[in-house]
């Protein structure tokens, strides 16, 4: 039988995999040898294979016709329709008008492709991607302290060393579950208002009221501080602006700091104490602590904790972000984001531009420069100004995105929308054009995974009907917008033998990483520039690099498993501190809408849901919305264990089967974001933003909840929301 080592297509810790067997018997086993799964797999990993074949996957292209219904097409037809329509919006409107919204569960070559695409081929500024959502806060304060934003500095096997670890807003008991296994040998601290599994199997569980956490950090450095903890040596040597960043968290006492988060002094002590006593510690901030009108503040502010305590920058302690999708950190280095270009460079900096328009074979000039967010960018499409054509790539925005009715009617007012996917998600069955795509078995490229790693995905089988892939469809694209065929390759390892030259230099640079070297069995971490051994400082981003002629005859460059062992990324070498200072949430609960609600994820299903959804035993075991309510907050609003709610905002308001839950606070409900139609999470859900990261915030809104008008106060039968969207051929919603 066949068999390819792979990785599975979900989530950031990106399991090793080997899967066998052929169409419609594929299965799938964890690979024993792969150092961060250490053979375990999550019920998503072990049930991916389903997908493939999954009744409606997407096997032709389909163009809505003059009846307003999507009917089967073919790829010249979709393609000359496509591009045949851009020119006119762009004629009519300029480059602008057309916008592109990628996705972190892209390969490396995809997202590269992509955002050149969208300036080569395009020429537009607007694009960005779904990792807005997810980890941009993180990203934005690990930058600012470390000069350098890769959300685990280090290998995930590090954390089986260590005797504490903190996790603020972070579930891996249900979103990362064989991490759990490094986790577990140590003293978890975990920080989330809900009593998780990941909670349960803490040393020490706080719970804070959500949006609270950045007071509960600046409590925790004050509580460091004054008990002694500080690092001195560490402080001096190896960082700058602590006295700014000590002034602010010296007026926040433990008292204050309980008043504003619920979280009692005791246990803000016995934290401090734990970290601080613990030889080898880390601090990890999850989504919990990030997605918040204040996330990059609150990153900052943990991560201020976590230099005062001297941890970043020493084997066996440190901080880092539990990135989330499977190539979210590769999805954020190679130019599918607003304001970047491939290398993790800025698209403001000249130096980046020249580079990369060199590599490109355009002249700098011609590059656009930054664009909308993604939150901004969805907000602004059909208005005045705002882009009249999206296309679609690994994003399922009308589930998925903050205040989901208003980006719902945004995408209905489109001129154009084209979505490429590989089944019929809520986004797809709004489009004009849907283009079917193939999946992670059945193509060949590279992912970058939670620690910073390079990592193979490899083909296993044959696509079906017609699907195509990305790069395909991009090259279709792009030859009928005029460019020549050779600028846009549909070979993965051609696409990432031009990515390693525009990396080459960057912050992250993966000019020394082949799939020559991957394939070989290389650990490869980047930065690992084409220098030999040696030229990059671990402690810092890569140099210029890469023409030393003596270089080929030395050892290649080893990568970087762990950075900052010997100085920071910042010209100095120095960790800076962030000046930050607690604030409200955009929404805090008052007489009209007195909870709290909050959003996030269970085990058996993945993000938007279009794809777990779609596989029976993930549905099985969570087959619709629910809301999780304390009993004594259910008792007070009428509602029972099972009954149908109606959770209402400001914005709207969405349908959950009630869930009674002893150990939540009695001021919050939370819900998941999984499920389509009227039980969307984000229907309610507020987009404001956050004003560095632009991160929405998904994790407070204030609500009120109820039975939903008619029904009695009693466990419904029938189920609350239908799993899938409607028929796919069928009239626009
Ligand atoms: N099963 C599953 N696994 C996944 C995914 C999935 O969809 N399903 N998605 C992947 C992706 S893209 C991501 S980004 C990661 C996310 O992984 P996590 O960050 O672990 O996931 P979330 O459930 O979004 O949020 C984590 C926790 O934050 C808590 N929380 C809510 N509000 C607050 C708050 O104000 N403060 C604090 N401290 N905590 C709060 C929630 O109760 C929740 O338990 O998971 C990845 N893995
Ligand atoms: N309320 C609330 N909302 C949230 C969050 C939250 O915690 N609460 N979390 C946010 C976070 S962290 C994230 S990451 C986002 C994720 O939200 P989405 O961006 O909607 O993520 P997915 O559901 O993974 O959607 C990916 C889509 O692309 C398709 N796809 C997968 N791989 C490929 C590919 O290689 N090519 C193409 N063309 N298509 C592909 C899939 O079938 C799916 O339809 O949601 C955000 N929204
Ligand atoms: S933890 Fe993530 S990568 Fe591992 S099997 Fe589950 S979804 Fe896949
Ligand atoms: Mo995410």
């Amino acid at each position: 039988m066949a068999e390819v080592r792979t990785h599975c297509p979900y989530c950031a810790l990106q399991c090793g995999t080997v899967l066998g067997g052929e169409a419609g018997r594929t299965v799938v086993r964890p690979d024993e040898e792969f150092p961060v799964n250490q053979g375990g797999l999550c019920q998503k990993g072990w049930t991916a294979p389903a997908l493939l074949g999954t009744p409606d996957r997407l096997t032709r292209p389909l163009v809505r016709g003059a009846d307003g219904r999507l009917a089967p097409s073919t790829w010249e037809a979709a393609l000359d329709m496509i591009a045949a329509r851009l020119g006119d919006i762009r004629a009519e409107h300029g480059p602008d008008a057309v916008g592109v919204f990628g996705g972190g569960g892209l390969t490396n070559e995809k997202a590269y492709q992509l955002g050149k695409f969208a300036r080569v081929a395009l020429g537009t500024s607007q694009i960005d991607y779904n990792g807005r959502f997810c980890m941009s806060s993180a990203a934005a304060a690990g930058t600012a302290a470390f000069g350098l934003d890769r959300g685990l500095p280090f290998p995930v096997t590090d954390l089986g060393g260590a005797e504490v670890i903190l996790l603020a807003g972070a579930n891996p008991a249900e979103t990362m579950p064989p991490l759990m296994r490094h986790l577990n040998k140590a003293r978890l601290i975990v920080i989330d208002p809900r009593r998780t599994p990941t909670a349960e199997a803490a040393a020490l569980h706080l719970q804070p009221a959500p949006g609270t956490d950045l007071a509960l950090a600046l409590g925790l450095l004050h509580l460091a501080v004054v008990e002694g903890h500080a690092d001195q040596p560490f402080l001096n040597e190896r960082t700058t602006g602590f006295d700014a960043a000590w002034r602010r968290a010296a007026a926040w006492w433990p008292e204050r700091v309980e008043r504003v988060t619920g979280v009692p002094v005791a246990e803000q002590r016995e934290a401090v104490r734990m970290l601080a006593a613990a030889r080898r510690a880390y601090v990890l901030t999850g989504r919990g602590a990030e997605q918040h009108s204040k996330g990059t503040d609150t990153v900052s502010a943990f991560i201020n904790l976590a230099l005062t305590l001297g941890l970043p920058g020493r084997q066996g302690s440190g901080y880092g972000c539990l990135t989330g999708q499977g190539n979210g950190q590769g999805g954020r280095e190679h130019g599918q984001k607003a304001d970047q270009l491939p290398g993790y460079r800025m698209l403001t900096d000249p130096a980046a531009r020249a580079h990369v328009a060199a590599v490109w074979g355009v002249e700098p000039e011609d590059l656009p420069g930054p664009g909308r967010s993604a939150y901004e960018l969805l907000d602004a499409l059909g208005t005045d100004g705002g882009p009249r054509a999206l296309l679609v790539f690994g994003s399922n925005p009308a589930v998925s995105a903050p205040h989901a009715a208003r980006i719902g009617d945004r995408l209905a007012s489109l001129d154009l929308l084209v979505v490429a996917d590989f089944v019929p998600s809520e986004t797809a069955l709004l489009a004009d054009v849907v283009l079917p795509v193939t999946q992670w078995a059945e193509e060949e490229g590279t992912m970058t995974n939670l620690e910073g790693r390079v990592l193979r995905r490899r083909r296993l089988l044959t696509p079906p009907g017609e699907a195509r892939s990305d790069l395909e469809v991009l090259h279709g694209l792009a030859v009928r917008l005029g460019r020549p065929a050779a600028q846009f390759p549909t070979e993965p390892r051609e696409v990432f033998e031009e990515l390693r030259r525009a990396s080459r230099g960057g912050r992250a640079d993966y000019s020394g990483i082949s799939y020559e070297r991957l394939d070989a069995g290389e650990a490869l971490y980047w930065p690992c520039p084409e220098a030999p051994g040696g030229q990059a400082g671990p402690g810092g981003p890569a140099g210029p690099g890469g023409e030393d002629p003596a270089g080929e005859e030395r050892a290649p460059h080893p990568g970087t498993p762990r950075l900052f062992l010997d100085a920071f990324a910042h010209p100095d070498g120095l960790a800076r501190f962030a000046e930050v200072e607690h604030r409200d949430s955009a929404e805090t609960p008052d007489a009209d809408f007195p909870l709290y609600a909050t959003t996030g994820r269970v085990l058996a299903q993945y993000q938007s849901g279009a794809q777990t959804r779609r596989i029976p035993e993930l549905h099985a075991a969570a087959p619709e919305m629910f809301v999780e309510v304390h009993p004594d907050t259910a008792g007070r609003h009428g509602l029972v264990e099972g009954a149908a709610a109606r959770v209402s905002s400001a914005r709207g308001s969405t349908v959950a089967r009630v869930r009674l839950v002893g150990t939540l606070r009695t001021d919050t409900v939370f819900l998941p974001f999984h499920f389509a139609g009227a039980g969307r999470a984000n229907l309610i859900t507020s987009p404001a933003l956050d004003p560095r990261s632009k991160m929405p915030e998904f994790k407070v809104c204030a609500v009120r909840i109820g039975p939903v008008a008619g029904r009695p106060a009693e466990p419904a039968a029938e189920p609350l929301t239908e799993p899938l969207a409607e028929p796919l051929i069928g009239a626009r919603p």
